[in-house]
């Protein structure tokens, strides 16, 4: 099998490389994968620094090109990277598909954005001076992206950035290189400068480490654990560098009395289980008003039986494996947790075998559950929801807001006046009304509070806000 390697100042180089596995079958052997050391590491932020002064000054066709470009590629081979992604990360091939699409949608808008590039002009304070607003590319940005969107949040950092005129050095996760290492050859191949995107592939305590102790990145955009996005934190204010942090969620849907039973069943299958439950935005709190509680549980329950668990890509698996066994560990462990802690398992809570050896577990679901519960209160990133019964709508909201995290909440609901108060109250970044609190749209802003983001929103034009800086110039003529 051939080695995809590192891309560093606009050369492939590695030879050490390490097996991207297959969750669905551990027997499949997805791809080899250089593993880049902290020499290599450091090559690559010389790179960006040495390509930035060039591409911060280019012409917003060439930025508009090679970005229209890549997504025109993306989407033209959105069957076999929508492959790949399934099989390197354990998703569904339609979820895997659809995650690519949404990659290609990410490039086309920050394409355009290139084009839109534009700043203010004001009347200063004082007569006869004019003033300038005008925003400027941060400098080399340091990506880091975890494993459970393994195309599209490559995508929605890698896009800006270069949109904006940053150089780029980009570590994706370990355990997903294949789709990145896909979009930095088609980025490569559509003209970008030497240097401009930098690839190292490997671990975070090496590859990461030195990204983080470089005094040479100007900002730093992180989605994973909230442990180590504090690391990432501590070491940018360190250098005092920009930073972005999406991190964990813990994320409710209030379903009241009113709701539409299937609308609200169908919201909490997909955001609890579809992706594995793998999504920072999944619900895994159904906070549930008595007077439906019984009736959704039983709705619920018997949506879950109907749910294949199996190998991405067979045609009739609705939910596919764990990502892998450090991540299955976590899963059952929590479930263990929850038993002991009381909750009721009413639904899966154990592994399955399939024809091929992979970590599938099957969708589980937790009733009678406090919100003081572990299992209520830290993320878990699988197929592990638990519904807890609330009186009324003000316990359900209280309870919604009782969390350290803050990033999608959803409400089920036919009442204009709770949907309204709801979407006013609640203390997440994102909400949805009788829709599933994971699967977002490309091109408006992605974020949250409290301990699950740090810094400006990601995605649309609010992107702007981290990767550029902003410049107010006065003139007097
Ligand atoms: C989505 O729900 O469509 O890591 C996107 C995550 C998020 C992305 C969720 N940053 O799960």
């Amino acid at each position: 099998m051939t080695i995809r390697q590192n891309l560093i100042a606009g050369e492939w180089v590695g030879s050490n490389g390490s097996e991207n596995i297959n969750p669905s079958d551990t027997k499949d052997v997805v791809g080899i994968y250089a593993q880049a050391t902290t020499d290599d590491t450091r090559q690559a932020i010389a790179a960006a620094k040495a390509a930035f002064p060039a591409w911060s000054r280019s012409g917003i066709l060439e930025r508009h090109a090679i970005l229209r470009k890549t997504s025109d590629e993306i989407l033209a081979r959105k069957q076999e990277l929508g492959e790949l992604l399934s099989r390197e990360e354990g998703k569904i091939l339609a979820e895997g598909i659809g995650e690519v699409t949404r990659a290609a949608q990410i490039f086309d808008f920050f394409a355009g954005e290139a084009l839109r590039l534009a700043g203010e002009v004001l009347p200063s304070a004082r007569p006869g001076i004019g003033v300038e607003i005008t925003r400027e590319p941060l400098g080399v940005i340091g990506i880091i992206t975890p494993w459970n969107f393994p195309i599209a949040i490559p995508a929605w950092k890698i896009a800006p950035a270069l949109c904006y005129g940053n150089t780029v050095v980009f570590k994706p996760a370990e355990l997903v290189p294949g789709c990145s290492w896909a979009i930095v050859d088609i980025l490569h191949r559509a003209g970008l400068p030497k240097g401009v995107l930098n690839l190292v592939m490997g671990p975070g305590s090496v590859v990461g480490q030195t990204m983080l102790d470089s005094p040479d990145l100007a900002g730093i955009t992180f989605t994973g654990s909230t442990g180590t996005g504090k690391r990432v934190a501590a070491a940018s204010i360190e250098h005092n560098r920009k930073f972005q942090l999406e991190m964990g969620g813990k994320n409710p849907m209030v379903v009241l009395d009113d709701a539409d039973l299937k609308v609200a069943v169908e919201a909490a299958a997909n955001s609890g289980f579809f992706s594995t439950g793998q999504r920072c935005t999944a619900s895994s709190r159904l906070i549930v008003t008595e007077g439906i509680h019984d009736r959704f549980v039983d709705a619920l329950t018997e949506k879950l039986k109907t749910i294949q668990v199996g190998h991405a890509l067979k045609p009739e698996t609705h939910v596919g494996p764990v990502v892998d066994a450090r991540q299955l560990k976590q899963d059952t462990d929590y479930i263990d947790i929850g038993v002991k802690e009381g909750a009721k398992l009413a639904f899966g809570g154990e592994r399955v075998e399939r024809d091929t050896p992979g970590f599938f577990l099957q969708p589980t679901l937790f009733t009678e559950a406090t919100n003081a519960m572990r299992i209520s209160r830290e993320e878990i990133f699988g197929p592990v929801v638990s519904v807890i019964r609330v009186k009324n709508y003000d316990e359900a909201l209280a309870m919604a807001n009782d969390t350290p995290f803050g990033l999608s909440a959803g409400i089920a609901t036919t009442s204009l006046k709770y949907a309204t108060h709801f979407k006013r109250n609640s203390e997440a970044g994102m909400v949805m009304v009788n829709l599933p609190t994971a699967g977002v749209d490309f091109h408006v802003p992605f974020g949250g509070r409290k301990a699950s983001s740090f810094g400006p929103r990601e995605q649309g034009k609010y992107a702007a806000e981290f990767f550029t800086v902003v410049k107010t110039a006065y003139t007097q003529a």
